[in-house]
């Protein structure tokens, strides 16, 4: 059953990889290199094959802008079944943007630094592996001085981010409260996704009006990120990006620390990591709901939801020990339970939850299998092997889904996963749990 299951998900993933040396992550829906995307389908590669996770790493980086940031799309070829393509974003208005590349002026979760570090424990070839490294490892650092130096406008620590496209959880409601706080106009598109999947599994056509709009002022301003920060209806310090960006600081010393030489840099990022988890937990843990949450530094108030983000410190080593245990608890008391899959994206019992729709609830591969490490790194091993089981269970009932139902019980026989088929990151991460 296992070596069936990692058979058909190199199946997905070989599927999926393109000429240009980079993999789609799924067929119709999504035809571009995705960046976090990319990190984890580089796991699932690296085990059975180094060649394409390392061409995967070096493809998106190739496409980094001079001035260290990393685009959340690179438009490798021209194909408009997808909106907003290339046309739309514009990323040539950015004066320091690849010349060579077309892109979004956006990014999305800083996943390099760790995932570098991950394809190193994976393969057998340690030489090859960390001489790849040694090639790639500056840009994710420069990467790295991109956000402190950008997007950390009181500098605090924590990195803020302009987009819901950005945080990858991108209809979450948590975005409800900062669309309560805009009015943009209706625009006039036509959307692609929903020819690919069913539109009560996708974010609505006002929903839309609001990313398009918030592109429309970062266009304005030709993507300068200081008149982002000036004037961006949406501002928000994101647990899930943050955490990403904690474990990645950490990967980039210990991977500065193999490779030898470096120290400044290594002390550059040992400066930015105490301080990020300092402010981390002083500014994003909420006690009274006992888990993490997003902080909207726009209207500077705290949103004050839980979702599967807010359990993500624990991937990054950011709770102390008895913070651990009260987040674990919360995440038992409102995520788990007899009836359901570990882990909903969104607060099962909050009325904002949707359990097919996209990230207002659905269990993702990939945020399962960041909770996996992160509870077994802290010690609760029956939580982590539930996570586990979990996600091994819903790709055996349903294949490579985009997102699943977390209700084991749906009432409907017909159900099945959903969002996009042959979906690469559950492909390639299902890899990674079956073989750890
Ligand atoms: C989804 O996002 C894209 C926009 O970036 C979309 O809906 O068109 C998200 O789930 C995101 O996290 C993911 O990286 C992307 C590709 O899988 O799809």
């Amino acid at each position: 059953m296992k070596e069936d299951i990692i058979n058909r998900a190199k199946d997905v993933l070989d599927a999926n990889f393109q000429e240009g040396g980079f993999t789609i992550p799924s067929k119709g829906l999504y035809p571009f290199q995705w960046k976090w995307d990319s990190g984890f389908i580089a796991i699932g590669l690296a085990h059975y094959n180094t060649d394409h996770a390392k061409k995967e790493i070096e493809t998106l980086l190739n496409a980094q802008w001079d001035n260290g940031f990393i685009p959340h799309i690179v438009f490798h070829t021209d194909d408009d079944s997808y909106f907003p393509g290339h046309d739309f974003h514009r990323s040539d208005l950015h004066p320091l943007s690849s010349k060579k590349y077309k892109s979004t002026g956006m990014t999305q979760p800083p996943v390099t630094g760790f995932i570098l570090q991950d394809m190193l424990n994976i393969v057998d070839d340690k030489e090859d592996m960390l001489n790849f490294i040694e090639e790639q490892i500056d840009k994710v650092y420069d990467n790295h001085v991109y956000f402190y130096e950008n997007r950390d406008p009181q500098n605090e620590g924590l990195v803020y981010i302009y987009h819901n496209w950005e945080s990858g959880t991108d209809n979450s409601p948590v975005w409800d409260d900062i669309w309560n706080t805009m009015n943009p106009p209706e625009y006039t598109f036509e959307r692609k996704d929903t020819t690919h999947v069913d539109a009560s599994q996708r974010p609505s056509k006002r929903e839309y009006d609001h990313y398009l709009y918030i592109i429309d002022i970062a266009k304005q301003n030709n993507y300068d990120d200081a008149k982002i920060a000036e004037l961006s209806p949406f501002l928000v310090q994101d647990p899930l990006f943050n955490a990403m960006l904690i474990k990645s600081n950490q990967a980039l010393i210990d991977l500065y620390g193999l490779i030898g030489g470096n120290e400044d840099k290594i002390k550059r990022l040992l400066n930015w990591q105490s301080k990020s988890i300092k402010c981390f937990n002083e500014k994003l843990f909420d006690s009274e709901l006992g888990a993490y949450v997003h902080y909207d530094l726009r209207n500077e108030r705290a949103i004050r939801h839980i979702t599967s983000s807010s359990f993500s410190p624990f991937f990054a080593n950011i709770p102390n020990a008895e913070r651990a245990k009260t987040l674990v608890q919360t995440m038992m008391d409102k995520f788990g339970g007899e009836d359901k899959y570990l882990c909903a994206s969104f607060d099962p019992t909050d009325e904002r939850f949707n359990p097919r729709k996209y990230w207002r609830g659905p269990v993702w591969i990939n945020m399962n299998w960041m909770l996996y490490i992160g509870l077994k790194n802290y010690g609760f091993t029956n939580m982590a092997s539930q996570i586990r089981k979990d996600s091994i269970e819903l790709i055996e009932r349903y294949g490579f889904f985009e997102y699943f139902d977390c209700r084991k019980d749906t009432g409907d026989e017909k159900s099945t996963g959903y969002g996009g088929d042959n979906f690469s990151w559950s492909a390639a991460l299902i890899i990674d749990l079956l073989k750890g």
